[in-house]
């Protein structure tokens, strides 16, 4: 099996870049044939795990959609960042951007804009970009959020200057309002609510954030990032949620990634934004980056990107139309079905418990009974010795958990083999 075949390798990846632990390769003067490069590549990539091996349990990524795969690989040249030689490929992303404003809670008479992005990052900093060039007259921008929010926002505030207000998780691991509300203040340039976290899978009381948005006049953006194509399928399941999608009249903006849930090929996010009319627009009004040479005129983008890849928005469109609403909600309900499974199966564990209860495909795992740096140390040691078992779950030191997110390349086998192993692992190491 393909596992066993990977040899262990010691990488140091905290010095990755420093000089002394890279192997040194010199740029080879003669070409070679492709049979021998594709040896000396399997080599390397042979160390990678590979979601079909079912031992990924921890990432929110997964495996491409067959489909999805196919059509990237035939649309590949395309370049978003010229849309003058792409109008068709920048058509399709346009089409993309309605149909998961629509899918978001955007109503037909919304203005819904955005664009392809390159994930959660990109997309969060062009909310946070927006919203700041949109109230120059403010010196020393901040934004308000949860503790729990994704790193990317320590990114943000470094790159734009911005401070980052958080307020601390309650007992239920959800952000404490009453301390949420105290931080907003005159130099608040937008408040930010996640719609699934990146250690729990949680959903912020988005419902009073934009509340505070409406009593403050503040921008919202809502990092969906990993909840934004979870939440619309658990809802339609009968799960309750806090409104975290453009029903809400004060959500300006959301970051929403195909290549999590979505299935779709890395990489791939979409920002989008609510626009006023005309006279009121957002975009209008910043405007975005002008690119004044390209074959087809100027035009303005939001993208940080320069050039950028047009393929996952083709098959990101053709996915949708492949599966439909009935058939990522088919996927949904499986990771459900499967995160309630492991976490009945984990509660039975004398030594284990689970964090909170799960309110998406995502269960935070830790030791019971136990103090926060005893549990901590322990669940380190934890994860170590199931790495070394080849089982690739999630680690949140300074949480003292063990993440599990049931993407779609796993299965009931997966998840039993799993528990298996962890059980003896327990009872040798603990
Ligand atoms: N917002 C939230 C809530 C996220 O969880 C993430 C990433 C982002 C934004 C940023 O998204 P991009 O990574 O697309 O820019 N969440 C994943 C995580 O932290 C990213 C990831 C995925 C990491 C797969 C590792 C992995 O194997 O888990």
């Amino acid at each position: 099996m393909e596992l066993s075949q990977r040899s262990k390798t010691n990488i140091d990846f905290e010095n990755l870049f420093s000089l002394n632990t890279l192997t040194i390769s010199t740029f080879p003067k003669y070409g070679s044939n492709p049979e021998l490069i594709n040896n000396m590549l399997r080599n390397d990539v042979l160390n990678d795990v590979s979601y079909k091996s079912g031992r990924v349990l921890g990432a929110m990524s997964t495996q491409p959609h067959f489909f999805a795969a196919k059509l990237y690989s035939e649309y590949m040249e395309k370049n978003l960042g010229d849309r003058g030689l792409n109008p068709g490929t920048a058509k399709i992303e346009a089409k993309l951007v309605q149909m998961m404003g629509s899918l978001l809670g955007a109503s037909h008479t919304d203005a819904i804009k955005g664009n392809m992005t390159s994930g959660g990052t990109e997309s969060n900093i062009i909310a946070i970009y927006l919203a700041k060039s949109l109230q120059p007259e403010i010196s020393h921008p901040n934004i308000v959020l949860s503790e729990a929010a994704h790193y990317s926002f320590e990114k943000i505030a470094r790159l734009m200057n911005i401070e980052l207000r958080f307020a601390h998780l309650k007992d239920d691991f959800h952000p404490d309002m009453h301390e949420y509300q105290s931080l907003i203040n005159d130099s608040t340039i937008a408040l930010v609510g996640i719609a699934g976290t990146s250690a729990l899978g949680l959903v912020d009381p988005t419902d009073k954030i934009a509340e505070l948005a409406r009593k403050y006049h503040k921008f919202l953006h809502i990092d969906g990032a990993f909840g934004g194509f979870v939440l619309p399928f658990l809802e339609k399941l009968g799960h309750q949620f806090p409104i975290y999608d453009f029903r809400s009249p004060y959500i300006n903006t959301i970051s929403v990634d195909p290549h999590k849930m979505g299935m779709n090929v890395n990489p791939s996010g979409i920002f989008l934004v609510k626009d006023g009319d005309d006279d009121n627009s957002k975009v209008k009004k910043e405007n975005g980056f002008k690119i004044p040479y390209l074959a087809g005129g100027g035009f303005r983008t939001f993208n940080i990107l320069g050039t950028r890849p047009g393929a996952p928005a083709i098959s990101f469109w053709g996915l949708i139309h492949l599966l439909g609403f009935e058939g990522f909600l088919e996927i949904v309900q499986q990771a459900w079905d499967l995160t309630k499974y492991l976490e009945d199966q984990i509660q039975k564990l004398p030594q284990l418990s689970t964090v909170c209860s799960p309110e998406t495909n995502v269960l935070g795992i830790q030791f019971s009974n136990e103090n926060n740096i005893r549990s901590s140390k322990k669940i380190k040691k934890l994860n170590q010795i199931l790495r070394e078992h080849d089982w690739y779950l999630g680690f949140f030191e300074n949480r003292g958990l063990l993440r599990f997110v049931s993407m779609p390349h796993v299965n009931q086998a997966h998840i039993d083999e799993f528990l298996n192993d962890l059980k003896r692992i327990l009872y040798y190491h603990f």
